[in-house]
C-alpha cells in the first residue's frame, strides 16, 4: 500500500509493507522518556532484534525535525537515546511538533496515528497507558486511540503505575477487545498477574491472526489488544510492585506532578523502589512482546 507522503519511511520499511511483508511498529517514548540512560538503548537493540528475529522489519516511530517518521537512521536514534530537546509527543501534540520542526518521540498513542497513516497494523510496547489512580480524571490518550485504530496491539497489560480494573472497564467501554495470551488473568506489566480476569483468551499465534482479520473484516476501528505476561523469572512480586506504586503516587501527589509527566515520573520512582529490579522487568518484556507481535506480523503476512 503507498504511503502518504506525509509520514517519511525508511527504505526497507517502505519496501516491505509494498510487498505485504511483515512489520512491526515500535513506539519511540518509552526509549526517550520512559526508560533512563543506558537502559533506553539496550531496549532499543532488544526489541528491533527481535523483530528481526522472527524475519519481521521493525519500524520505529516518531517525530524527527519535524517529520512524523518510521525508522531511524542510527545518528538519529543516538539522538532520541541521548534525549535532549526530544519532547513527548502524545496524539494531541504530533500536528504541532510536526509545525514545529520538533523532535518528538511518540507514545502508543501518537504511534498508533501514525500507525494509521503508514498502513502498519501490527505495534509492540511495554504496557499501555490507561486510568490513572489519582486525579482519576487523567486518562491516557492511547485508550482512545485504541478504540480509533485498527492494529493489533501487544503488551504486558496496562503500566502497573495505573487503576488497572478501571483501565479494563474503560476499554471495555470503548470496544476494544482485550485477549490473553497464554494467559487468564491480565498480566500486571512488572507482575505476572493481577487477579483480573479476561474475556478472551488465544494460545496460537495463528488465532491471533484469524481474530485480527475477522476484526478487520467486520470494519472494526479499534485495536485488537493482545497482552502476554512477561516470563516467572524475569516478573516482579505483585506486594512489592504494588507498595512501591503507592509510594510513587504519593511522591507525585505532593510534587504536584502532572500531565504527560505523570507517567514518567511515577516509572522512575518504582524503579528507585525497587531498586532497579522494575527496569530488569521491563526491558525483559519489551522484547517479549517485540517478539510476539514480530511473530503475529508474520502469521499475517502469510496468509494474506
Ligand atoms: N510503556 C513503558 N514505558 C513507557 C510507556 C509505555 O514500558 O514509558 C509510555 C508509552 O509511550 C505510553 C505512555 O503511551 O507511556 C503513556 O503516557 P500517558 O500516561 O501520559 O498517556
Ligand atoms: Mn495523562
Amino acid at each position: 500500500m503507498a504511503a502518504p507522503t506525509a509520514v517519511r519511511i525508511l527504505p526497507e520499511i517502505a519496501a516491505a509493507l509494498a510487498a505485504g511483508a511483515p512489520v512491526v511498529a515500535l513506539e519511540s517514548s518509552v526509549l526517550a522518556q520512559g526508560l533512563p540512560i543506558p537502559a533506553n538503548a539496550e531496549a532499543a537493540t532488544r526489541m528491533t532484534r527481535a523483530v528481526a528475529r522472527e524475519r519481521a522489519v521493525p519500524a520505529i516511530a516518531a517525530v524527527v525535525r519535524g517529520q512524523p517518521t518510521f525508522g531511524l537512521e542510527p545518528a538519529e536514534l543516538a539522538r532520541f537515546l541521548a534525549r535532549e530537546g526530544v519532547h513527548k509527543v502524545a496524539a494531541r501534540d504530533l500536528a504541532l511538533a510536526v509545525a514545529r520542526g520538533e523532535d518528538g518521540a511518540t507514545t502508543v498513542a501518537a504511534t498508533l496515528a501514525l500507525c494509521a497513516a503508514a498502513g502498519i497494523s501490527v505495534f509492540a510496547t511495554g504496557g499501555i497507558g490507561g486510568v490513572h489512580r489519582e486525579p482519576a480524571f487523567d486518562e491516557s490518550a492511547d485508550l482512545v486511540e485504541l478504540a480509533r485504530t485498527s492494529a493489533v496491539v501487544v503488551c504486558a497489560g496496562a503500566k502497573a503505575i495505573l487503576d488497572l480494573a478501571a483501565t479494563m472497564e474503560r476499554l471495555d467501554t470503548l470496544g476494544v477487545p482485550v485477549v490473553g495470551f497464554r494467559c487468564d488473568e491480565l498480566p500486571g506489566f512488572f507482575t505476572t498477574g493481577t487477579g483480573i480476569p479476561l474475556a478472551q483468551r488465544l494460545d496460537r499465534v495463528e488465532d491471533v491472526a484469524r481474530a485480527f482479520r475477522a476484526h478487520r473484516a467486520l470494519g472494526r476501528p479499534g485495536a485488537l489488544l493482545v497482552v502476554q505476561p512477561l516470563a516467572r523469572d524475569d516478573a516482579l512480586d505483585r506486594a512489592v510492585v504494588e507498595e512501591a506504586v503507592v509510594a510513587a503516587v504519593a511522591e507525585a501527589r505532593v510534587r504536584g506532578v502532572r500531565g504527560a509527566a505523570v507517567t514518567p515520573f511515577l516509572l522512575a520512582a518504582v524503579e528507585r523502589a525497587t531498586q532497579g529490579r522494575s527496569l530488569g522487568a521491563n526491558l525483559a518484556l519489551l522484547e517479549r512482546n517485540a517478539s510476539l507481535a514480530a511473530s503475529i506480523a508474520v502469521s499475517l503476512a502469510s496468509a494474506a
